[in-house]
């Protein structure tokens, strides 16, 4: 696609003005959009108050945003590009308001309109593009890069549907459809001019061209629009605003007129729905294989657009000398979703730009560089080579070559070993043919890494360890992190202001500096804790009003919030929380009451449509809590609630308000978590397993600071031969107990049965996340933290030191590493030079 402006035409840059943000000039701008732009005046519905202020912060970011851009396109500037299948933004006003600096004003420019900031921000929408921690790893990836002054630019989808809404009817999960778009987007901007076509299906014809040169066309496809529409990143109070450009399918117009000209004026624009559906809905299954064909073809369109768009950025500056294109660019790929950009900028290069086999991998193979979030075979994506040949027979001729030339590097390296051959082939035989993505996306990256330290090394270990021996160097370790704007100074102002106060204000953007709260965790700073413990107190009257009104369970602030949100999947074991809440009310039953410490326990989560056992386990969550919230003898002594429609704007009031995190994942089977850096941050304790980035959180925080129970990764795999879960059955008294109350259907009156399953599984010698193996440490540890929070004062301390020693979990150093190590970049104006 050509530009709308003509390139005849020479191209004047018409200067932007900064606006004033004093609150007079906020106010008008403000009143303008409502009144000229929406049509809406005072006393409108408070939407539109939302949309108004959006508008105006937009205007705000607009010459940043310009200027950002240019910095970035300067000729040679190297570019990195994040591709992600996923982006899990959640809302940007709040977020707009703290990096530009003007909560105040505008909070005086609204006073005609609203009192309440708070209900003007719940109006939007939150932008759900992803399912859990990989996609909002992405946002806070985006929001540091920004702060940090790196030339960045996220590319994904702009699925019209994001993440489905979850409400509870009967204590089961019903999935409602998220149209986030049905109201205007006011962030985004929609750049038609920078349309890409996409190709699909058709045949690959090989000729010679006027050279000689063998050459490749791939003709006769079905292509697709690409329309980007961006979405500004504002860095934190530096001027500069980085550009996520999310993608929208639609139909090209000739693909209509050709139907149209046959006649068949509603085929045409049933083709017209046929290509929109690629970016109609995100897929929500987190952590395993969606396999459909519709995910290919997203991917596809992911890929190709986005590289032929950083082509176009790249050319347009006057490049076209290719030997220099892999030293301007670098693609992180998020996890296997977006690895067919391998295949795709080979044929880019080969068949559009017309260079030698040998030319285009060397580009390719050192531009691209790969993230991979999990272990979990089922997560492991393989696309049947049939599909592949019927939706891109041109990318599967590449992908052939390109595991050809690997397979005979491989038997250079180790003649004769055909059975690591067989292991190593991108193509796994068998059945029927597989491309292995991860292979694709490792044999074509100059850089592999992990998400935590023992996840990297578990993946060097175990998976990746063939190619670990071929390419030792290729392979490194980025431990996740998370934004402190968001997740601290919006979230959670009243610690923001609180630990201002002691240690000034720069900790927001260097977070390392949270170190300067460890002396004041002392016991003679009685003044600071009883602060720090009204800050979170008033924390927990807030999540308590939310879980009043979304669940109609009272929580008492005073008691221990005890906190389980993420996605729900067995290997997280939701189920190990609730069989220690079911132990605990057996305990009020018993009258064992010694070292009670009172609890508020919250689950959240959804649970992939199709995984069945996930949303039996959200019903168990809800009976148990109906059951224990109902009986007399409780007495506020345990209070159980499962907050429906967990998301990002639900964990902005969570975290700050939780006590207790639960990190309990069977060890060796989450990645990193990132929920568990958001809940340290805020000051809560973690319970954990040895597992992910518990590990590091363990290490920084020290045990003493740190309820840690369970098996080792190793341990896990050690027992898997010889797992007898009836054995612990038979020997723990309280396991027994609660396994007989869910068995008898204390829980389950009028639907008798109904969680056999759970049980069944529990009590399977072939249960992969061995939950009854880690009942006994689980529960003492729970002990460890009753007793802990019967001391107050040492709680505090704790909780202080928390937070003091969170500063690594920052994005801001993880983008610092993915930087030095991998990116290369030059900052601009923000942090880095
Ligand atoms: C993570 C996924 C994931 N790992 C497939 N893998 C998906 C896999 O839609 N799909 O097909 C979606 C998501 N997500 C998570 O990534 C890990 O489980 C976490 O431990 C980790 O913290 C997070 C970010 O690295």
């Amino acid at each position: 696609m050509t530009e709308h402006f003509s390139q005849h035409i020479p191209y004047v840059a018409v200067p932007l003005d900064p606006l004033s943000n004093d609150a007079e000039t906020l106010g008008a701008d403000f009143q303008r959009y409502l009144s000229y732009h929406l049509g809406r005046f005072q006393g409108c519905k408070p939407v539109y108050l939302y949309q108004a202020l959006a508008y105006t912060l937009r205007d705000r970011l607009m010459v940043n945003w310009r200027k950002t851009w240019g910095e970035y396109l300067q000729p040679g500037r190297r570019r990195a590009y994040y591709m992600s299948l996923e982006f899990l933004i959640g809302r940007s006003l709040g977020n707009n308001l703290l990096n530009l600096d003007i909560c105040e004003p505008t909070k005086s420019a609204l006073l005609n309109y609203c009192t309440d900031m708070e209900e003007v921000s719940s109006q939007e929408p939150d932008a759900g593009l992803g399912n859990g921690g990989l996609g909002r790893l992405a946002a806070c990836f985006m929001d540091s890069c920004a702060t940090l002054g790196l030339p960045v630019v996220g590319y994904g989808i702009r699925y019209e549907y994001g993440m489905f809404r979850q409400h509870i009817d009967n204590g089961y999960q019903v999935e409602d459809p998220d149209h986030w778009l049905r109201d205007p987007n006011p962030w985004e901007l929609e750049r038609a001019e920078y349309s890409q076509r996409v190709q699909f299906g058709g045949h690959t014809e090989h000729f010679l061209d006027h050279s000689g040169k063998q050459r490749v066309r791939w003709v006769g496809t079905n292509d697709v629009l690409a329309v980007p529409f961006d979405m500004p990143v504002s860095g934190y109070k530096n001027d500069t605003v980085n550009t996520l450009r999310l993608w929208k399918a639609t139909a090209t117009d000739e693909f209509n007129l050709d139907e149209f000209n046959a006649g068949s004026y509603t085929e045409a624009v049933e083709a017209k729905n046929h290509a929109e559906h690629i970016s109609m809905v995100l897929y929500p299954n987190d952590s395993s294989e969606n396999g459909k064909e519709l995910r290919l073809r997203q991917q596809y369109f992911l890929a190709s657009a986005s590289l032929k768009d950083a082509i176009r950025l790249w050319e347009r500056q006057g490049n076209y000398d290719y030997t220099k294109f892999a030293a301007e660019h670098v693609f992180q790929m998020n996890d296997t979703h977006p690895t067919i950009a391998v295949a795709e900028l080979m044929r880019i290069l080969m068949d559009e730009k017309g260079l030698g086999w040998d030319e285009a991998w060397a580009i390719t193979s050192n531009c691209m560089a790969y993230t991979n979030h999990t272990l979990l075979p089922e997560a492991l994506e393989r696309w049947a080579v049939h599909l592949f040949a019927k939706l891109l027979p041109r990318l599967l001729e590449i992908i052939y070559e390109i595991n050809a030339r690997f397979l005979r590097q491989v038997a250079m390296k180790w003649p004769g070993d055909t059975e690591r051959q067989r292991r190593m082939s991108i193509i796994e035989e068998g059945g029927s043919q597989q491309v292995r993505m991860a292979w694709l996306a490792i044999v074509g990256s100059f850089s592999v890494n992990g998400v935590a330290a023992l996840h990297s090394q578990l993946l060097v270990d175990g998976l990746f360890h063939d190619f670990y021996q071929l390419w030792p160097e290729k392979f490194n370790n980025k431990t996740n992190g998370v934004t402190p704007r968001r997740w601290v100074a919006h979230a959670n102002p009243g610690m923001t202001a609180l630990i201002s106060e002691h240690i000034g204000t720069d900790w927001v953007r260097d977070l390392s500096q949270l170190e300067k709260l460890k002396p004041l965790a002392a016991p003679e700073y009685t003044a600071f804790h009883a602060q720090w413990q009204a800050v979170k107190y008033a924390n927990k009257q807030r999540l308590a009003a939310l879980v009043k009104k979304e669940c109609g369970v009272d929580f008492n602030p005073n008691a221990l919030f005890d906190v389980q949100v993420k996605r729900i999947h067995e290997y997280k074991r939701q189920l190990l929380n609730l069989l220690h809440v079911v132990h605990l009310y057996r305990r009020i039953k018993l009258g064992k009451l010694d070292n009670w410490a009172d609890r508020c326990v919250l689950i959240g989560g959804k649970a992939a449509p199709g995984y069945a056992m996930a949303k039996r386990i959200i019903k168990l969550i809800n009976s148990v809590a109906e059951v224990v919230n109902n009986d007399p003898d409780v007495d506020g002594r345990l209070k159980v609630a499962f907050i429906p429609n967990y998301r990002v704007s639900s964990m902005e009031i969570i975290a700050p308000a939780a006590n207790l995190s639960e990190q309990i994942s069977t060890a060796g089977k989450e990645a990193s978590g990132t929920g568990n850096m958001k809940f340290m941050m805020n000051g809560a304790l973690t319970i954990g397993t040895y597992d992910g980035a518990n590990i590091e959180i363990l290490e920084a925080v020290g045990e003493p600071n740190f309820f840690l129970f369970g098996l080792r990764a190793d341990d896990v795999e050690e027992l898997r031969h010889c797992y007898r879960p009836w054995h612990y059955v038979e020997q723990d008294e309280d396991l027994r107990g609660v396994i007989e109350l869910i068995r008898c259907g204390h829980f389950n009156m009028t639907e008798p049965g109904i969680f056999d399953m759970v049980l069944d599984a529990l009590l399977s010698p072939h249960d992969p996340w061995m939950t009854l193996a880690d009942f006994r440490s689980y529960v003492n540890a729970q002990e460890q933290v009753s007793v802990a929070w019967q001391d107050q004062a040492h709680w505090t301390r704790m909780s202080i030191l928390n937070t003091a020693s969170s500063g690594f979990f920052s994005t801001d150093r993880t983008m610092a590493e993915y930087n030095r190590e991998i990116w290369k970049l030059k900052p601009g104006n923000g942090n880095g030079d």
